[in-house]
């Protein structure tokens, strides 16, 4: 399986996450990704290729102008305002308040385009979000042009993202942009499966009302863990979407006897759904060592992981999400997708 990777991941390198009412290193930094691609060599998973660029336009596809217009000038307007500290919100538009006013200032816009305090923008945040696309628009393109499968070793994270608010590590959703791509490319069915630890809110809500992306996610119940206030089993789409979302959400403890029955199940559920493409939002943190999660699967379950998408037979475009377990978030991630390709070659 082809790998797409581009090392300008490494300008997302945050000082201070806050968590747990703490400012600690971040959990989200580069070494993430340098030992996912360190596990790809070892294994010799295949070639890894460099990015191609795309531009605005397949990220305009899927975002907002002014949200885009904003993450491109954030950094430069906040250190104007406040010198070189990463650029963090302290506070939202929750109920009561309005939402159909952009403020002026930087510190007004952060809070309207985003949803959490955990997400720092930095120097190098426009550079690595839009190198993070181009990394899942590449491996698409791979995918359009042929290939059975392809790796996108994209950081920072994207599922969190909606069309014009960032959070949970994410600022623009890699996987929803992928899945626009195919279907700009002429796909009539994109199955998006979400197997982060944490809902993927923003590609369920930029996906909600259409029919032509299925969105199926197994994660953290959402009346336990982050983020809060999406991701229950209830959601099942809108209007010309409605019967094309699901969700799964799983409790606290939840280990690999728990998660095959339901994992079937979303398999099952894509399968009738008999898409073009299978997309795979692969977060790790259900690993039970995950410092920010409460799942406790175990790193051969990414094997099985590997081997029951491999028997959806279709082309499968893995897009990296979270996973916080440095010493084995490599092995984790590249268990599923040795798993699925052997499964595909002893086909
Ligand atoms: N007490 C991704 O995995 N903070 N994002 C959680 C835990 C946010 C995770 C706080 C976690 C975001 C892509
Ligand atoms: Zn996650």
């Amino acid at each position: 399986m082809l790998t797409v990777y581009s090392d300008n991941h490494r300008l997302q390198n945050a000082r201070f996450e806050l968590i747990d009412g703490k400012l600690l290193p971040p959990f989200e930094n580069p070494l993430r990704a340098d030992r996912v691609l360190a596990q790809v060599q070892q294994v010799g998973l295949g070639a890894v290729l460099p990015i191609q660029t795309f531009g605005l336009d397949p990220i305009l596809r899927v975002h907002d102008p002014g949200y885009v217009a904003f993450l491109q000038t954030a950094w430069s307007d906040w250190v104007t305002a406040h010198g070189e500290y990463d650029a963090l919100p302290l506070n939202w538009a929750v109920r009561t308040m309005r939402h159909d006013r952009v403020p002026e200032t930087i510190d007004g816009r952060l809070s309207y385009y985003s949803f959490d305090a955990g997400t720092p923008i930095t120097s190098g945040t426009w550079q690595a979000i839009t190198a993070s696309a181009n990394v899942a628009l590449t491996a698409q393109q791979q995918i359009a042009q042929g290939a059975g499968s392809a790796f996108a070793l994209c950081r920072p994270p994207g599922h969190h993202a909606a069309k014009d608010f960032y959070g949970g590590y994410c600022f623009l959703n890699n996987a929803a942009i992928a899945a626009q791509a195919f279907c700009d490319a002429g796909a009539a069915r994109v199955a998006i499966l979400d197997l982060d630890y944490h809902h993927g809110n923003g590609t369920q809500a930029i996906f909600y009302e259409r029919s032509d992306v299925l969105f199926v996610s197994l994660h953290g119940h959402p009346s336990q863990e982050y983020p809060y206030f999406l991701g229950f089993e209830d959601e099942l789409g809108q209007g010309a979407g409605a019967g094309y979302n699901q969700n799964y959400p799983l409790r606290w403890g939840t280990d690999w006897s728990q998660y095959q029955t339901v994992l079937a199940e979303a398999l099952n559920r894509i399968k009738t759904y008999s898409p073009d493409v299978l997309l795979v939002s692969l977060g790790v943190d259900t690993f039970e060592q995950d410092p920010i999660s409460e799942f406790k699967l175990k790193s051969a379950d990414y094997l099985k992981i590997g081997a029951s998408l491999a028997g959806l037979k279709k082309p499968t475009l893995f897009v990296l999400e979270g996973g916080y377990a440095i010493e084995q978030i490599g092995v984790n991630v590249v268990n599923v997708l040795t798993a699925f390709e052997e499964a595909e070659l002893s086909r």
